[in-house]
């Protein structure tokens, strides 16, 4: 089983990161990290806070000269924009942050927004650079690519990059959907012989846990409604990769919605939990959006998801072992599947 933690506020010092159960033998250079974490941080929509960040790093654990040992891995992960915001009884709305004040008991919505903020998602791609390097290894490809930005669906650089100073010049915000898909999956991974085994509901956890994703479908997803059995049964490709919660050795592929951020620049109306005062809640440090950073986030979190599921089923502590152990299987399950 592979499994992880984070901690770490966002002003604070450092973001720590922690991967347990990752096996031996996995080549992960630090530039193939710094690179994940590039892709995030100069996703379009970003904010200015995004230019102090440097996301400078250090793995502390589990790596050595470049390859995995088995043991866990720790990274440190610096927060550079670091000016931590004064407390703050005046929650955003849309934010964590006036649910988490009730729940914790707190007039300070600082003390929320600072660990329920999206910089966490970092973390999420350092820890996840390593799975993702493991997908890779074993022959496995795993893609995003945004699908709609706001009303857009039809994107390319000079248009996304019109509608996004269009809604900042508007002091607005988008949402968007975004799409990851895995090729060179083998069949079998997950299981159908108990719910939370199902692959589905793991990858649900993992995409829906992705800061501001509300939405959620495998494949054909919502329009699966729609369709009728005999319509269905002639495109596979609608399972999006999953049969009964199992791999079926077609390409996996996840949608998600992004939400638009609700922080606004031009303000949001609000209520002081202290006063009971009504005021605008002023967002400078927003993003414009955060679907294309999402959309890397969730490469990220599928493949720490994948990699769990692929260490269950072929097991093993060293790269070469699993590496052995999976051929063998996609020789035998090749067989059967390439006569369908
Ligand atoms: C975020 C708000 C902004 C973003 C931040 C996520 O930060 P702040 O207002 O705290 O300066 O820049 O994202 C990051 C720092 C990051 O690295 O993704 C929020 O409220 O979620």
């Amino acid at each position: 089983m592979l499994r992880y933690l984070t901690a770490g506020e966002s002003h604070g010092k450092y973001l720590t990161g922690i991967l347990e159960g990752f096996p031996a033998g996995v080549r992960v250079s630090p530039a193939y990290i710094a690179g994940q974490l590039r892709r995030r941080r100069q996703a379009p929509g970003r904010s200015a806070r995004q230019a102090v960040e440097t996301d400078e790093f250090e793995i502390t654990a589990g790596l050595s000269r470049g390859v995995t040992t088995g043991a866990p891995i720790a990274v440190c992960l610096l927060n550079s924009g670091r000016a931590l915001p004064a407390p703050s009884s005046l929650p955003r709305p849309g934010h964590a942050d006036l649910p988490g004040m009730l729940k914790f008991g707190t007039f300070d919505a600082t003390l929320v927004r600072e660990r329920a903020s999206a910089r966490e998602t970092a973390m999420r791609v350092a820890l996840g650079s390593f799975a993702r390097r493991l997908t890779e290894q074993l022959g496995i490809d795993i893609n995003s690519r945004v699908t709609a930005l706001g009303r857009l669906t039809s994107l390319n650089a000079a248009a996304t990059a019109a509608e996004l100073l269009r809604a900042r010049r508007a002091g607005d915000t988008l949402g968007g959907t975004f799409e990851v898909t895995a090729e060179g999956l083998p069949a079998g991974l997950g299981s159908c012989m108990h719910w939370d085994r199902r692959l589905g509901p793991r990858l649900a956890a993992a995409m829906l846990g992705i800061n501001g994703v509300k939405g959620f479908e495998i494949g054909g997803g919502f329009g699966l409604a729609a369709e009728s059995g005999i319509r269905a049964a002639g495109e596979p490709e609608l399972s999006g990769g999953l049969d009964g919660g199992i791999t079926n050795g077609r390409t996996l592929t996840l949608r998600c919605a992004v939400k638009p951020v609700p922080g606004l620049p031009g303000g949001a109306p609000s209520t002081d939990l202290r006063t009971f005062g009504k005021k605008l809640c002023v967002s400078k440090t927003s993003d414009t959006t955060a679907v294309f950073a999402a959309a890397v986030v969730g490469e990220h979190a599928a493949a720490l998801e994948l990699a769990s599921a692929l260490l269950e089923k072929f097991g093993g502590d060293s790269l070469p072992e699993i590496g052995a152990r999976l051929e063998e299987w996609r020789k035998s399950t090749g067989k059967i599947l390439r006569r369908l």
